[in-house]
């Protein structure tokens, strides 16, 4: 089969086990005879190499008989133009084409052999390599989690610390205990983590606060503004109150509701050049639904010359289909084998240019423990996903994207807020919307005791401390994005077709998009490769 494409290159070092950096691809493909520069690239790399890389061809290349590809740009161009498909290589612009390179100023030395342009000539500086994102909470490997229940007392502790914390700028807590003491009709205010919402017998809402000395009712009258916002409450997140008590001190009637949200002057950091990250997640290698082909054309297109600052992938959870995650689900595996699954879904990570720097975090149906925080995979399944050298944490984490702080979270907690939510502020069509219930209540997953499980861990890594600027998940395999006080919130659709249990319950997934991010800007844009 002739190589004359840069996807065929690909799939070719896919079969030979190898992944490859783009511009090696691009090589390779430009010589005048592919397969042969294709072998002799192999025969340089190093037994031992995993990714085949641009130094690997360009040596190959330099040595007899395979011709120098710049001598061979122009046929190897009309090779490509005869190609249809639109995932035909182009991605090697940078080097063989002055007029389309970035940030080179025009009559600059020649790029020698071909190979990666000297990106310091002229004024500009260009960095085309991707740099390690800088992860901070991520949790591996420090659980120290036994489920005791005093570790569940904990964890909840060190939430409302926290949590408090963010509110306690904005109103003057009183203890619980001390409330009763204050007399009737005082004014109070008061921080606290929801225990009990109830409807009384007229209507009204009484929703019981829980701070460190003990707990206190607080009734919210039906016909004011604010029982509107009771509908968003969840167990176990924190908020405020401020209101007056009644006059035998026994109750709080509630004038306001605070979350610990985020600041509507939130100034979202950028990147300072143009570089672009892919955000997917929900792959599902092993299901029988996994959709392989789009997962190709997806990866062929990363290749391409359109792609070509896409230097970031984000995976947030659900690499693989799993076994035993939900009742019946073997009948739909293609792969039965855990392993053999993580097996397959690095095959196909290979077919992702060698040169993207990819973050991945797990999900439940993911080999790592159910209960969240979910530390990133163990030492045997980094072995087999090595060949990226992917950057491989815990879900939740925050991860440092050139300056972009991402909050990547798989999203098991979106089934539950879109649950108890009414539909106008969560639902499966719009999922950033549950998103943005999650930022308002700076936590990934408040409610303990539902479907989320959450393990009792010193401190509670399910808090949103910081601000992200961007906040990721995936789960629910629909895709919406939207701003959340100029928070961009993206839950990024899925490679997995409608499973049986999906058509029961009439859940259509959102398949084979993959939301692409400015990084410079914040802007997206969304591909499709269904
Ligand atoms: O879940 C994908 C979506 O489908 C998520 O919203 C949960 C829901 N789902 C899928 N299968 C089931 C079963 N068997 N019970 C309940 N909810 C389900 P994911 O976990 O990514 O497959
Ligand atoms: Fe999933
Ligand atoms: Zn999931």
């Amino acid at each position: 089969m002739p190589l004359e494409t840069s996807s065929r290159v690909v799939q070719a070092l896919t079969r030979r086990g190898y992944n490859a950096e783009r511009e090696a691809v691009t090589l390779i493909a430009e010589s005048s005879t592919p397969e042969l520069a294709l072998e002799a690239a192999i025969e340089t790399a190093p037994e031992d190499a995993l990714v085949l890389t641009v130094d690997h061809v360009r040596e190959a290349l330099d040595a007899e008989p395979v011709p120098d590809p710049e001598q061979v740009d122009g046929a190897a161009r009309s090779t490509e133009s005869a190609a249809a498909a639109s995932s035909e290589p182009t991605n090697d612009a940078v080097n063989s084409d002055p007029s389309v390179s970035t940030g080179v100023s025009g009559g600059g030395s020649p790029h020698g052999t071909g190979a990666v342009p000297d990106e310091t000539e002229g004024n500009t500086v260009v960095d085309r390599s991707p740099q390690a994102p800088v992860v901070a909470n991520d949790m591996t490997g420090a659980s120290t989690g036994t489920g005791a229940y005093d570790e569940f007392v904990g964890v909840f502790r060190d939430r409302y610390e926290r949590l408090s914390g963010q509110l306690r700028g904005r109103v003057n807590h009183r203890p619980a205990d001390s409330i009763e003491a204050m007399g009737g009709g005082a004014d109070v205010e008061l921080i606290g983590l929801v225990n009990d919402i109830r409807s009384t017998a007229s209507g009204h809402w009484l929703v019981e606060l829980e701070d460190t000395t003990g707990t206190f009712p607080c009734l919210v009258m039906k016909d004011r503004d604010i029982a509107d916002l009771v509908d968003e409450l969840l167990m176990d997140e924190c908020i405020a109150v401020t209101g007056t008590l009644a006059d035998d001190a026994g109750i709080v009637f509630v004038d306001a509701i605070h979350f610990p949200d985020v600041p509507r002057t939130h100034r979202p950091n950028t990147a300072d050049r143009h570089v672009q990250a892919a955000l997917v997640s929900d792959v599902h290698v092993g299901s029988q639904e996994f959709l392989a082909d789009a997962w190709g054309r997806f990866a062929d297109w990363l290749h391409t010359e359109e792609a070509e600052h896409v230097e970031y992938l984000l995976i947030a959870g659900d690499m693989v289909e799993g076994v035993g995650v939900y009742p019946n689900q073997d009948e739909e595996l293609d792969i039965i084998d855990i392993y053999e699954q993580y097996e397959t879904f690095s095959e196909h990570l290979k077919q992702v240019p060698g040169d993207m720097e990819i973050v991945m975090i797990p999900g439940n149906h993911d080999a790592v423990r159910l209960a969240e925080p979910q530390p990133g995979f163990d030492e045997e399944l980094r072995g087999i996903m090595s060949a990226h050298d992917p950057q491989i944490v815990s879900n939740p984490a925050m991860v440092d994207v050139e300056g972009v702080n991402v909050l990547m979270y798989h999203g098991v907690s979106l089934d539950e807020v879109i649950a108890e939510l009414p539909e106008e502020k969560a639902s499966y069509d719009e999922p950033h919307k549950a998103m943005y219930q999650l930022l308002k209540k700076r936590h990934v997953a408040p409610q303990f005791g539902g479907k989320t499980r959450v393990a009792p861990e010193e401190r509670d890594y399910l808090v949103i401390d910081e601000v992200p600027d961007v906040f990721h998940t995936g789960h629910v395999h629909k895709l919406g994005w939207g701003k959340y006080h100029n928070v961009l919130a993206v839950n990024s659709g899925c490679w997995q077709a409608q499973t049986d249990f999906q058509k029961s319950v009439n859940i259509d997934p959102d398949v084979a998009h993959a939301p692409i991010l400015d990084l410079d800007t914040l802007d997206m844009t969304v591909r499709k490769f269904a």
